[in-house]
């Protein structure tokens, strides 16, 4: 390698990129990024004897499982799940196992890439992308306005490089509008919660899996989304009572001890009526309701109305099985509820979420082991998008609309308060109806694939076309939003960086870089810094050198909030204390390896009680009729896939384990009925559009239902665009649909 000047030590970042160019050094590479006391953009992988082992939190879901990397000259040469760790016992699922033979694939990006005259990507060097960035975004601002320019992030990247994303975009670039993927996730959840509790505070821990005698699971395949978690359940010595509910007789419908098979988004009438069975039996904790809530009284005239007759009607379900459930939460002394995108991605998923949190209230179950109502989280980061990405609420869960808070972080990141918006982002959905109505025009999406991922894709593609100019940051070149895209940044992945990612019962944790990204890939955080010096802004992040120094600055946003993290020293207390579960303020810093919350009673809201919330529940926002007449229900398909399949399709080991071609779940009955045999190739379609899919006959879903992986890019065709009034979360599980066959 060409040995590099180091740039002198006044002008900007960007000014020494260009210098350098400018010497005729050759193209601008990754390798001079990378030069140690050049730019200090990057780091060498992890210092390490010949043959050694680093343990790290794994890339892909939200349990957090530890993986235990070993290196061969500070390489990864392999890994196996780490003993060590509360979190997976030594467990790890097929996707964990896999992780590092995906970061090896053709489809890497491995150059930025700019679309040419002729509408083709071809490949540019950083200084070329970093410029075309820069100037391209910046025209657009200039002639529709600072707030035509928009961000889609993620909840699979280091909380520290969301937390740069969010700073850059909003105080450096000057823009309003930045949502994520969790949007179409965990939205429900976190107002769910804040609406309840007062914070975005899912209070349990991992351990209840195991302390819980009775164990609820709402619209969460567990064993097949979430298996180490599912491997804590069994691990339960209390032989626990198991109620799945769930349309489909899902894998961990088929373990559980009752499963409700409940109509499609009845989960509300289900709920209520339980809630009026057990006020009326007098199964409540009048104790706790009375120190500890608000509204208890309105809420259970409220549910009144909500008779056996009613909900069996609504529900389908019988109503000795209804009895049953209240029955079983009354006899349970430590009752778990959990739910997850079966609640969520719906037109009401808030509430039901609430009909849910309500039932953990009135019973006592929450801030006690083995009890709560725990809302389980889907990506890897997710967690640490909800507190730290500057998207939704201002660094550290704070509010942008509150002078204070913007007065606090500005003054722990030494900006001017004016740079920091006083108005929330608009929603993912909002931003989508943005570019279609000529607001935004620019779109810089990181770490997602939304021309796979969102809903009504027929819609979606067209609102993509519309835009100006479309940047894609991701670590495949191949994705079905980068093969869109204007400009593409090539991002080094999990295992080729470092940061901390927060899990499912608010651990952090930390990875690693033990493996190199390959050509000029560069870290999303080292992207993010180039692009601020690029755009002018590196002064403002002079102390954001690297994702540890972000930490530290992330640790003081948090201080005195319900997620303080104050207590940490570094990167280290995390490895050694085998992660740490927010909070851990230095104030009372707390050492249990295993923390529930709210064990005082006390919420978040000024008057530390928690509230019932409630409201009438509304019919399917698309309910079947004569031509459209049966249900979709989309969802995980199979362990071994991970969402739009940009990852997991990439190992061979993963590829066998999961069926190759689309394939539809069918009732048997319903299969006769139309003349579908096993794996005839049939048409679903919607009133959006269609797909071919392989009939798969099975009972797991009921007749009148069908049920696609949401793996398949062409899932998202049927999907209708309808959000949740409160988080905007779009409903995706459900839709009606018509089925045709071969013959017609
Ligand atoms: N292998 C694998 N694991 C993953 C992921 C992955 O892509 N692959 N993704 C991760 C992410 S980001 C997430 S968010 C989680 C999602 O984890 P889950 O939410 O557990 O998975 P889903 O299959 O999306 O939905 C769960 C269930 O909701 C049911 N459902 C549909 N409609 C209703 C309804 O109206 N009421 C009720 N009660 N249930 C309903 C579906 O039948 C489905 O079985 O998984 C995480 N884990
Ligand atoms: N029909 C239907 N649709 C759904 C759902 C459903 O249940 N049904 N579920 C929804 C849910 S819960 C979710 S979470 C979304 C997920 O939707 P997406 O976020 O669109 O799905 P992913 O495939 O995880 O996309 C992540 C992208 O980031 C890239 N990537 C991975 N690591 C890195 C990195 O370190 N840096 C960068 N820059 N890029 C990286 C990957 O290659 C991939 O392109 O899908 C939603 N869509
Ligand atoms: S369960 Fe989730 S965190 Fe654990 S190994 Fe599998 S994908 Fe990784
Ligand atoms: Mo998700």
């Amino acid at each position: 390698m060409t040995t590099i000047p180091t740039p002198p030590s006044t002008g900007s970042i960007a000014d020494s990129v260009r210098n350098l160019v400018h010497q005729k050094q050759g193209p601008l590479t990754r390798e001079l990024l990378l030069e140690p006391g050049g730019f200090g953009l990057g780091r060498v992988p992890v210092r390490s004897r010949p043959t050694d082992t680093t343990d790290m939190v794994c890339g892909y879901c939200s349990t957090g499982c530890s993986l235990k990397v070993h290196l061969k000259d500070g390489e990864a040469v392999n890994l196996s799940p780490n003993p060590d760790y509360p979190v997976n016992l030594g467990m790890a699922c097929p996707k964990g196992w896999e992780a590092l033979t995906v970061l090896d694939s053709p489809d890497r990006a491995t150059t930025p890439l700019r679309k040419n005259a002729s509408g083709r990507l071809e490949p540019v060097d950083w200084d070329v992308a970093a410029s075309t960035f820069v100037d391209r975004f910046r025209a657009i601002q200039q002639q529709h306005g600072p707030d035509s320019v928009a961000f889609l992030s993620t909840g699979q990247m280091p909380t520290e490089e969301m937390a740069f994303l969010g700073a850059f975009a909003k105080f450096g670039m000057g823009l309003l509008h930045g949502d994520g993927n969790t949007r179409q996730c965990m939205a429900t959840s976190v107002v769910a919660y804040k609406q309840a509790f007062g914070f975005d505070a899912p209070p349990y821990t991992y351990q209840d899996f195991e302390d819980s005698d009775t164990i609820v699971l709402i619209g969460s395949n567990l064993c097949l989304a979430h298996p180490i978690m599912w491997e804590r359940v069994m691990r339960n010595p209390n032989d626990p009572r198991i109620v799945v509910v769930d349309p489909r007789m899902t894998e961990t419908a088929m373990n559980a001890t009752q499963h409700l098979a409940i109509a499609p988004k009845s989960d509300q009438s289900l709920l209520y009526g339980v809630a009026r069975i057990l006020i009326e039996k007098g199964w409540i904790d009048r104790d706790f309701i009375d120190a500890h809530t608000n509204d208890f009284d309105a809420f259970a005239e409220f549910v009144q109305p909500f008779t056996l007759d009613r909900v069996t009607q609504e529900t389908g379900l019988a109503a000795d099985a209804i009895e049953e459930f209240a029955r079983t939460i009354h006899k349970g002394r430590r009752v778990s509820f959990w739910w997850t995108m079966g609640v969520n991605q719906s037109y009401q998923g808030v509430r039901t979420a609430q009909a849910i949190i309500n039932l953990a209230l009135m019973t006592g179950n929450i801030g006690c082991p083995g009890t709560g109502a725990n809302s389980i989280t889907g990506q890897c980061n997710a967690m640490g998008s909800r507190l730290f990405s500057n998207t939704t609420n201002l660094l550290g869960g704070h509010d942008f609309a509150n002078a204070e808070h913007r007065q606090k972080i500005a003054g722990i990141l030494g900006i001017p308060e004016t740079v920091i918006p006083t108005e929330n982002s608009w929603a993912y959905n909002e931003i989508m109806e943005g570019i279609l109505r000529g607001r935004i025009c620019g779109l810089w999406v990181i770490c997602t694939n939304p021309a796979h991922s969102w809903i009504n894709q027929n819609l979606a593609r067209d609102i993509l076309d519309r835009l100006d100019f479309l940047v894609v940051q991701d670590m495949y070149h191949s994705t079905e939003t980068a093969r869109e895209a204007d400009l593409v940044l090539p991002a080094a992945a999990w295992g080729e960086k470092e940061g901390t990612f927060i899990n499912s019962e608010r651990r952090i944790g930390v990875l690693k870089k033990v493996h190199r990204a390959p050509g000029q890939a560069l870290s999303d955080f080292n992207i993010f810094r180039l692009l601020a010096s690029y755009w002018g802004c590196e002064n403002m992040f002079r102390n954001w050198t690297s994702p540890e120094a972000v930490f530290q600055i992330l640790k003081q946003c948090s201080a005195g909030q319900p997620c303080d993290i104050t207590g940490i020293h570094d990167y280290r207390m995390i490895d050694e204390r085998g992660g740490i579960q927010w909070p851990y303020s230095s104030q009372v810093p707390d050492d249990r390896q295993q923390r529930v919350l709210f064990e005082d009673g006390k919420f978040y809201h000024p008057d530390q009680r928690a509230k019932f919330l409630f409201e009438e529940p509304r019919p399917l926002s698309e309910a079947p009729g004569r031509e459209f007449d049966f249900i979709l229900l989309t969802g995980r398909g199979s362990a071994s896939q991970w969402h739009t399949q940009t990852r997991t399709k990439n190992s061979a080991v993963l590829r066998k384990l999961y069926p190759e071609h689309p394939f539809v779940e069918v009732n048997p009955a319903d299969a006769r009925r139309l003349g579908i045999r096993p794996n005839d190739w049939i048409t679903v379609r919607s009133q959006r559009g269609q797909m071919r899919a392989m009939a798969f006959l099975t009972p797991a879903v009921s007749p009148g239902q069908v049920f696609i992986p949401m793996h398949y890019e062409e899932t998202n065709r049927l999907t209708d665009a309808v959000f949740d009034p409160y988080s905007k979360q779009p409903s995706y599980k459900a839709c009606a649909v018509q089925l045709v066959t071969a013959t017609g």
